[in-house]
């Protein structure tokens, strides 16, 4: 909607929904398991939380809890190589405790703005 492309502007504070698989967890491998989730990029944290029922529900409300956080100091962003994936626009985040997700969206523009605000996030809190 208009109001969360308002939102997103600052790269800080950035939501939306996305295609969202862990692949490795604490350095180990794990199967992928495709979830559409609402996420959230807070400072240096990223935070899921499955879709219900198609609707969206904000951390802040009673509703929904983050399922699962990302620390992304020391971590890494990059584009997934295609033996990742099949599917089209998936980033690769690497976190420093040894989490790897894929991170996709259909729409190549939403993915491009992702890509721009984790790598900046990643950037910003490199030494922290
Ligand atoms: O990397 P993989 O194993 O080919 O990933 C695919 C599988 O996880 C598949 O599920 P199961 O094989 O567990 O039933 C998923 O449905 C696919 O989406 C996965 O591949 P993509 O290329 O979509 O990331």
């Amino acid at each position: 909607s208009t109001y969360l492309l308002d939102l997103n502007d600052k790269p800080s504070e950035k939501c939306g929904v996305l295609n969202v698989t862990k692949i490795t967890e604490n350095g180990k491998k794990v199967r992928k398991n495709w979830t559409s989730s609402w996420t959230v990029l807070q400072g240096s944290s990223l935070l899921f939380a499955k879709g219900q029922g198609g609707s969206t529900s904000w951390f802040g409300s009673n509703q929904s809890k983050p399922e699962f956080t990302v620390d992304l100091r020391g971590g890494s962003v990059d584009w997934a190589s295609k033996d990742k994936s099949s599917k089209k626009h998936v980033i690769e985040l690497k976190t420093r405790q040894g989490t790897e997700l894929l991170i996709q969206s259909e729409i190549d523009s939403v993915i491009n703005d992702w890509f721009r605000a984790l790598t900046e996030t990643i950037n910003t809190h490199a030494w922290e």
